[in-house]
């Protein structure tokens, strides 16, 4: 991809995202690009992958479902109710392809999977995800920035693993993100489960 064209998905980012969301995402594509550079991944693609991950994050869940209909994706129940946090990942990967003109199906997965992971994931996906996770406009899991709270060491002891280790920040990150959904009574998808028992044993 040349210099013009993520120009150009940039502005349509800026476009399609509300402005916090926006520097998020401008924040995780630069996060995923350094990841990418230190673990041998294609830069470009972490780039972009990066800039899109949260292409769909602004819609309605209305427009969310039927972009994930239209192109013919399964979803889970909990992906089809409303305020799922889940289903913009989904529906990202198909927007990715079908509004932003991505045909790299490692770009697509890495957005499709930015949110649960999924056992067996590529360089890419995990760069995603780590850098979905750490990237400098996070505080923790999505929540709280006090000094003390255990989750918020956690941030930091991921964002040092994500440069030497990406498996190992991975790991953290799954154990964090469980810890948090368990601690709140959220349900746990699938996919997140599945992910999180997959890179344990992996661990072993
Ligand atoms: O879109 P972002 O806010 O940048 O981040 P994200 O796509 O990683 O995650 C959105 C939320 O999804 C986050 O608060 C954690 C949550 N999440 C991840 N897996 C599960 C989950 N929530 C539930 N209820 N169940 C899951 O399995
Ligand atoms: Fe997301
Ligand atoms: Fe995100």
């Amino acid at each position: 991809m040349n210099t013009a064209e993520l120009y150009k998905l940039r502005k349509e980012m800026e476009k399609a995202l509300e402005p916090k969301r926006y520097e998020h995402t401008l924040s995780v594509a630069y996060t995923a690009a350094n990841l990418a550079a230190i673990h041998g991944v294609d830069i470009d693609k972490a780039l972009i992958a990066g800039m899109l991950h949260d292409c769909a994050k602004c819609l309605s869940h209305k427009k969310q479902m039927s972009v994930c209909e239209k192109n013919h994706i399964s979803l889970t129940e909990m992906e089809t109710e409303e305020n799922s946090p889940l289903l913009h990942a989904k529906a990202g990967s198909a927007l990715a392809r079908q509004e932003y003109r991505i045909t790299d199906v490692d770009i697509l997965n890495a957005i499709r999977y930015h949110t649960t992971g999924r056992p067996g994931m590529s360089p890419l996906e995990k760069v995603i995800y780590i850098a979905d996770y750490i990237e400098p406009g996070r505080k923790h899991a999505k929540r709280t920035s006090e000094a003390n709270d255990p989750y918020m060491r956690n941030l930091t002891e991921a964002r040092k693993l994500a440069y030497r280790d990406l498996n190992r920040a991975l790991y953290r990150i799954l154990q964090d993100t469980l810890a948090y959904l368990t601690g709140k009574g959220g349900r746990i998808d699938f996919m997140t489960r599945e992910t999180y028992e997959y890179y344990q044993e992996e661990k072993q």
